[in-house]
């Protein structure tokens, strides 16, 4: 087995300079069987494609991604597009006998996740690996909270509580980029960032949403048209054209597990004030977590055990050598950033291609956060479900 992994990384904006930059670091920092390599940077423009790849210090750069995904000295495709790409390049690389990285949510609709689940189920079977980039779960405070979960320290799960809250798009004049296209992005606030908080939710909890009833909500229905193809939407980057959005701007659930719990969730990027506040909070019987990615080096814990003059919530600083993946890293106390999560997902993949554990969350896992993205649409439309106040 070669000791290079050669990786070709499709999209090159937000996502893609993240995984790049993970790609090329985690073996600085990682003990890795094999050295991840980054030779290939595919983007729809070949000026900006070659711009990036000089930036990021990539080889070579296409605009051709069929042709990326079947060549000989690729072993690794890494998915970094809008949703509306992910199953036709996924089944493609798949079937080239490539290991595939996919960013969150797998796709677009529960069709094309089933599509991509099977073309990977069929792939394992030849050794072939699927991964989707849920990164929040390489979070150490995300991460030491499930390791709680599991070592039954905060007894039967009672309440799960996400709130996946940011703000970019407050300003009704920030541009109508891709992530407000239905079409490119399948929803909007649900699925970009919802979906992260159905993952980290069923993951931490180890129960799954078994249903639920939800709203969803658009502020603002038509914005001026991006100037540019990707962004977060500054409003300098806006036209003077107009144009529809097509997604929810925000979106508001309850649900029921299928361990007992009762869940509580929100996504919107609305809150004005909240930057990027991706916030889990689970009550269980003998304790309690919380965590708030704007204090990601922290997990609150609270122990139903402790003395009842002593009890309260301790605030975790998530940086010791004993806590998951930090230590990797610096001394206790220095703490790590949003692109360290990114560093961590690669290590954990690199791991099990040369053989060791298979790393979660693979396909199956992301179409299961499908079906409750899905289900969530399901129940919004469904106005019977809706009960207006009488008076
Ligand atoms: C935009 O909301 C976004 O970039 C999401 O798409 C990412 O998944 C999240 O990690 C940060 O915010």
């Amino acid at each position: 087995m070669s000791t290079s992994v050669r990786v070709a990384v499709i999209g090159h904006a937000f996502m893609g300079k993240a995984h790049i930059h993970a790609w090329r670091t985690a073996s600085r920092f990682f003990d890795l069987p094999r050295t991840p390599e980054v030779t290939l940077l595919v983007g729809r423009d070949s000026g900006r494609a070659a711009a990036a790849a000089q930036q990021l210090n990539v080889a070579e750069s296409t605009t051709d991604w069929r042709t990326a995904v079947t060549r000989d000295d690729i072993d690794v495709v890494d998915i970094c597009t809008p949703g509306d790409s992910h199953r036709e390049i996924a089944v493609a690389a798949l079937a080239a006998g490539k290991h595939v990285l996919c960013e969150k949510p797998l796709a677009n609709s529960v069709e094309e996740a089933e599509e991509m689940t099977a073309a990977a189920a069929a792939a394992d079977a030849k050794g072939i690996t699927s991964f989707c980039g849920f990164s929040y779960r390489r979070t150490p405070g995300l991460a030491l909270a499930r390791r709680f979960v599991e070592e039954g320290r905060l007894g039967e799960i009672r309440h799960v509580r996400a709130q996946y809250l940011q703000d970019w798009l407050s300003d009704a004049n920030a541009p109508l980029t891709w992530r407000l296209d239905k079409d490119k992005a399948g929803s909007g606030s649900l699925g970009d960032i919802g979906a992260h908080s159905i993952d980290a939710a069923q993951w931490v909890s180890g129960q799954r949403i078994e249903g639920v009833s939800a709203l969803l909500h658009t502020f603002v229905t038509s914005r001026p048209v991006a100037g540019v193809a990707e962004g977060l939407g500054g409003a300098g980057d806006a036209t003077s054209e107009k144009g529809p959005v097509t997604v929810d701007d925000a979106a508001a659930f309850t649900a029921r597990f299928d361990g007992g719990a009762v869940g509580v969730f929100e996504a919107t990027r609305f809150a004005l004030g909240r930057r990027n506040a991706n916030r889990l909070e689970i009550n269980g019987s003998l304790g309690s977590v919380a965590f708030d990615f704007e204090r990601m080096n922290e997990l609150e814990y609270f122990d139903g055990r402790d003395d009842q003059q002593a009890q309260g919530f301790r605030r975790i600083h998530v940086t010791d050598s004993v806590h998951p993946y930090t230590g990797n890293w610096w001394p206790v106390g220095h703490g790590l950033g949003y692109g360290d999560l990114f560093i961590h997902q690669v290590a954990d993949v690199i791991d099990a291609l040369g053989g060791g554990p298979q790393t979660r969350p693979n396909f199956a896992d992301a179409l299961e956060v499908q079906r409750v993205l899905h289900a969530v649409e399901t129940s919004a439309e469904d106005s019977s479900r809706y009960t207006p106040v009488a008076r």
